[in-house]
């Protein structure tokens, strides 16, 4: 095809000249692997950490080593959920056991053939898509973390088997210090037996940011792919992903999530047709969610089965080309365990120069369940944050600082070379980002007037949200623990309900209820409605515009009244700004 372009051209169109530094960027890895861009070295050694002492200690002798074969009928097959249940009382404690394990029904899981089939529920015009050769190929990088046998090797063989040979340079698996004994020998074993699959092990548990690094140093692959190690690719998964790069290497393209339900493995297949959600985030805790791409973005694409913009992505499956993964910055390998490096690295791309698309024809399936089994420690995820705040976010970090006083009790380390890497590659700041990349996205204040509770001088009682379900606002004791009591009166002249957002307090002429209600005013450069509009007289009184009343509290509570000059009308705005 003609939009191929030179193979040999690898220029990134975003790069500002920057080639040249492209080299003294290169993340240096653990054990620094062949740098050669990626030419063939032959056999690569199986183990080049030896310096690396193995501190892992095998606790757990895992069962089902042998998973049933694929046939019509089986369960699970075709991507259906299984619907036996554990009867005896030793499968019962298998079922609860791996519970326990993974968080997810592994006794149904192993349950299901490694090469369980899935229905292919691609959009007719996905499976008629002609994709031009060559396409580059992909190291596919799935790491794992005590991971059950049959989600493990069911990701294997999906990606084995769903993708077309000559897309495929390997298969590495980054064993990020398991202590489970089947991931051990019989893991290398079985390995052993499958063409292009390796595993490389981390000698101490790492994180799975490290381990992903890790990974890296070992690819030889022109993309790299990355998968978490309880997925189910679908088939035509991989070559929409790879075209997109050969199309422009600095787009990072990842797929639609489908859904294995965690209860019984059910494959729950996400279309095109119906709402389309892409990878967004909460500000008010760096939280990755999922955003509804507004219908008309949807509609200014020439075809239902282009990419669409996505302003982050969810962290686990994606593809990014091996050059401009480096050249980016690889993973900021300060962070550890895991969290927060899929919104690090989203900001990063955006903020310098690249794209990140979800691809509406690639789809890849995981387990998303409800807790994690391995206790992903908190203090390690705000630890990432921070150190992603503070290199990327500009002034846009305080809210987080604000709203969550643990994270100042968390060193995020030294960010030195993280910052250097940013000015290094020229990159666009937060701000930009908002403006141009997520523009529907909820800010809250930067910097706001006022943070923390509100008093009322007359009845010496607090401004509560009550509960966000009823939405009345009311007057209780002050307690001083945020919670319900925790506003940001914004530069806008908002009263937000801070912790759980989003919310403002507003009145209307038409009804004495003072209410807190969807903010009208959600993003960083409009403007809020007039029912949710006060002033702020006297750095006390909060003043209505709209009614031209002012807010008050007595015994019965909190109501609107004509201003008057009296303590019952007079408020105390904590961590007020001096003016
Ligand atoms: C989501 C991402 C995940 C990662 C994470 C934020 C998807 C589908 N998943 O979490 O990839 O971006 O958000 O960090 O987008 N692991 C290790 N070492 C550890 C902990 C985990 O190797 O110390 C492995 C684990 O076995 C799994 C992967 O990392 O393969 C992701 O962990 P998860 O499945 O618990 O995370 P998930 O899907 O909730
Ligand atoms: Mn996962």
């Amino acid at each position: 095809g003609d939009f191929l372009p030179d193979k040999d051209d690898l220029g990134f169109e975003s790069n500002h000249g920057q080639n040249d530094r492209i080299a003294a960027l290169r993340y240096r890895g653990h054990d620094d692997g062949d740098d050669d861009d990626g030419k063939e070295t032959g056999e690569e050694e199986q183990n080049d950490e030896s310096d690396e002492k193995d501190t892992r200690e095998v606790i757990d002798p895992s069962p089902h080593l042998n998973p049933p074969p694929a046939e019509p009928g089986a369960p699970g097959e075709g991507g259906k959920g299984v619907d036996i249940q554990p009867g005896t009382p030793e499968e019962k404690a298998q079922y609860d056991i791996g519970l326990k394990h993974h968080s997810f029904n592994e006794w149904a899981s192993s349950k299901i053939s490694v090469h369980r089939s899935l229905l292919d529920l691609r959009h007719e015009l996905c499976k008629a898509k002609k994709y031009y050769r060559p396409l580059p190929q992909a190291s596919v990088i799935i790491i794992f973390y005590n991971e059950a046998w049959s989600t493990l090797l069911r990701t294997v063989h999906s990606v084995l088997e769903r993708t077309p040979s000559e897309l495929l340079r390997e298969v590495i698996l980054v064993d990020d210090c398991s202590t489970f004994d089947h991931l051990q020998t019989p893991l290398d074993e079985y390995v052993s037996k499958l063409p292009e699959v390796r595993v490389v092990r981390s000698p101490a548990r790492q994180g799975l940011i490290r381990a992903r690094l890790r990974g890296v140093s070992h690819a030889r692959g022109e993309v790299l792919t990355f998968l978490d190690s309880h997925c189910e690719c679908m088939e035509g998964w991989l070559e929409p992903l790879l075209e997109r790069i050969a199309q422009n290497h600095t787009v990072v393209p990842w797929p639609v999530l489908d859904m294995i339900q965690h209860t019984d493995f059910a494959y729950l297949f996400h279309g095109v047709k119906g709402v389309l959600s892409v990878g967004g985030v909460d500000l008010e805790d760096l939280r990755f969610n999922w955003y509804t791409v507004p219908q008309k973005e949807l509609r200014e694409r020439k075809s239902i089965i282009d990419p669409i913009r996505s302003p982050t992505m969810a962290g686990g499956v994606f593809s990014i080309h091996k050059k401009y993964f480096e050249y980016l910055g690889g993973y900021d390998d300060g962070m550890e365990i895991w969290g927060g490096e899929n919104i690090e690295m989203s900001f990063r791309i955006w903020q310098c120069g690249g794209t990140i698309e979800l691809v509406p024809c690639s789809h890849v399936g995981h387990v998303f369940r409800v807790t994690s089994p391995y206790g992903a420690p908190v203090d390690k995820w705000v630890k990432n944050n921070k150190r992603m705040a503070e290199v990327w976010m500009d002034e846009y970090r305080n809210v987080i600082y604000r709203r969550h006083p643990n994270y100042k009790e968390v060193d995020a380390g030294d960010v030195t070379r993280r910052k250097v890497l940013r000015r290094a590659l020229h990159c666009h700041d937060f701000r930009w980002y908002l403006q141009n990349v997520y523009p529907n996205l909820y800010v809250p204040d930067v910097r706001p007037v006022a943070y923390g509770q509100i008093q009322n001088k007359g009845t010496g009682r607090c401004l509560d949200a009550v509960s966000a379900g009823k939405k009345l606002s009311g007057l209780f004791d002050c307690h001083g623990q945020r919670g319900n009591q925790y506003w940001e009166f914004t530069r806008a002249g908002e009263v937000r309900f801070g912790l759980e957002g989003k919310l403002c307090l507003q009145t209307a002429a038409s009804s004495t209820d003072i209410i807190t209600k969807r903010c009208a005013h959600r993003f960083a450069f409009d403007q809020p409605s007039k029912q949710q509009r006060w002033v702020l007289r006297n750095t006390t009184v909060l003043y209505h515009p709209l009614t031209d009343q002012c807010l008050e509290g007595t015994a019965a509570g909190l109501h609107m009244a004509p201003c008057e000059d009296v303590d019952r009308q007079r408020w105390l705005l904590q961590n007020l700004e001096s003016t």
